[in-house]
């Protein structure tokens, strides 16, 4: 970085949270594309924003105690990074993974800061969750965590204040079991978490949104670029909530999805995956995606899940984890004809696989950008929440595809005012920050 002073904030932020990987490559991703608003923008260095902005304004960590099915106690740690609420209530999802320390919540919860700025929605950054890992427990020992869960996280929430959601491990079920421990705790029904079940408070089209918003950005930056989804071949990781609702939309969009994958290794379909089998496995039983087979001879599985990358296609889709996508896979899907890289999940490319990406001039969608209409729908369910009323499908995908067009035109607006025409990847940093910026700006030292 030219900018000296992102310099100094970079290698304090090295010095005191050195021993946090994935927290260190947010930060320096986003500050890299800053270098040149740094160097034009003096008074956002003089308002200590660059300083304020790596520091979260709050972090919660907490013993999280529950009773598994054979009378044991167990001991999980519990997360809640309350990032940044100069421009709205914190609001970012709950993973629930082994993986889980706080290194890998403060890099979600420092990404959200700038994704929910961009969907242009006033909502502040925050991500929690646990080690927990839901995998392999019975339903009753994951209510029994989600209600101890709460017991705690429910006094630093609030529809106002910080409204948590799902992500990796945290679906319709956890939510509900959240949802009603929070309302038993509190006595009172708001709109303090989204994903919730349409029963009680839920959106339509919340499930599909964050995989239908990234086609919907993924086809923006496909158009202005002279091309489209329409007879393409899509690679799609992951098998999760994400990647089922991207296959579905870029399937209704004219493209044929071949291979999708979960931790363990991934499947080929040449005629094109089975997304009501993938459902069933996933959704329902809570199974392995190698199951595919069984009833899909003509597929084949492979162990593993990197080698995914291998698969031949023109559009690649990360939806599973971060740094899943390394420089040499992205080597090979350049080798292959892939010509777009772009993200459902958050931070899927390592910073190398992206310099590849850069280097091959492939159309990237960071991930910030690309995978917001997942948040956007979930301030869209916080709206009808506080009307106390909902809207139907697809008034709510109406306007998700809107949010995800402007995001599409800000990133590459920003990316243009700064001369990095068709880097999507500042451009996304670039307008997520300003606005955030300004805010922090105005509020004073805070
Ligand atoms: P799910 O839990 O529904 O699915 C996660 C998928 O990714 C599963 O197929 C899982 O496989 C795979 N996966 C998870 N961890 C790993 C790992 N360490 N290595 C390999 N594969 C892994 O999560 P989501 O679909 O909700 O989330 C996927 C990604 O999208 C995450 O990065 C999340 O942060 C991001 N995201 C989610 C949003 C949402 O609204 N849900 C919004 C925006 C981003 P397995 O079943 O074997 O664990
Ligand atoms: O990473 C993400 O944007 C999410 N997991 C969704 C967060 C939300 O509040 O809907």
């Amino acid at each position: 970085m030219k900018n000296q002073h992102l310099n100094e904030v970079m290698e304090q932020v090295r010095a005191i949270d050195g021993d946090q990987a994935e927290f260190i490559q947010a930060v320096q991703e986003v500050f890299e594309s800053l270098d040149p608003v740094a160097e034009a923008r003096p008074d956002l260095i003089k308002a200590g924003v660059f300083k304020r902005i790596v520091e979260p304004e709050r972090q919660i960590i907490f013993r999280v105690p529950w009773i598994d099915d054979n009378g044991d106690i167990q001991v999980n740690r519990g997360y809640r990074v309350q990032f940044n609420s100069a421009i709205g209530p914190y609001k970012g999802g709950l993973r629930l993974h082994p993986s889980v320390y706080i290194g890998i919540i403060k890099f979600l919860g420092f990404e959200q800061i700038f994704k929910n700025s961009l969907t242009g929605l006033p909502m502040g950054g925050g991500k929690g969750g646990s080690n927990f890992d839901p995998k392999g427990k019975s339903d009753a020992e994951v209510m029994r965590f989600c209600q101890s869960f709460m017991t705690e996280l429910y006094r630093h929430m609030g529809p106002d204040c910080d409204i948590p959601a799902g992500d990796i491990g945290t679906g319709a079920r956890e939510i509900g079991y959240m949802f009603g421990a929070y309302k038993r705790i509190r006595n009172e029904f708001t709109g303090v978490l989204t994903g919730k079940g349409l029963s009680f408070g839920g959106s339509l089209a919340r499930t599909e949104a964050t995989g239908f918003g990234l086609c919907y950005f993924t086809n923006e930056m496909l158009k202005a670029n002279g091309k489209g989804f329409d007879g393409q071949t899509v690679v799609i990781s992951g098998s999760g909530n994400v990647a089922t609702y991207a296959n579905q939309k870029a399937t209704e969009m004219g493209a044929k999805v071949v291979a999708m994958s979960d931790s363990s290794g991934y499947i080929v379909d040449k005629d094109g995956i089975d997304l009501d089998c993938i459902k069933q496995l996933k959704e329902v039983e809570r199974r392995r995606i190698k199951d595919y087979v069984d009833t899909h001879p003509q597929a084949e599985y492979h162990e593993g899940c990197n080698g995914i990358w291998t698969v031949p296609c023109d559009i690649a889709l990360p939806c599973a984890t971060q740094n899943e996508l390394t420089m040499s896979s992205a080597k090979e899907l350049v080798k292959n004809g892939c010509y777009c890289v772009s993200e459902g999940a958050n931070m899927p490319s390592t910073p190398r696989a992206i310099d590849v990406f850069k280097g091959s001039n492939i159309l990237y969608g960071p991930a910030k950008a690309a995978n917001a209409g997942g948040v956007a729908t979930s301030g869209l369910e916080m709206s009808q929440n506080s009307l106390r009323y909902s809207w139907d499908f697809e008034q709510v995908d109406n306007r998700l595809q809107g949010i995800m067009e402007n995001i599409f035109a800000s990133c590459d607006q920003a990316a243009k005012e700064f001369n990095l025409e068709g880097n999507y990847m500042a451009g996304a940093n670039i307008a997520g920050f300003l606005k955030v910026a300004e805010a922090m700006k105005a509020q004073g030292c805070v």
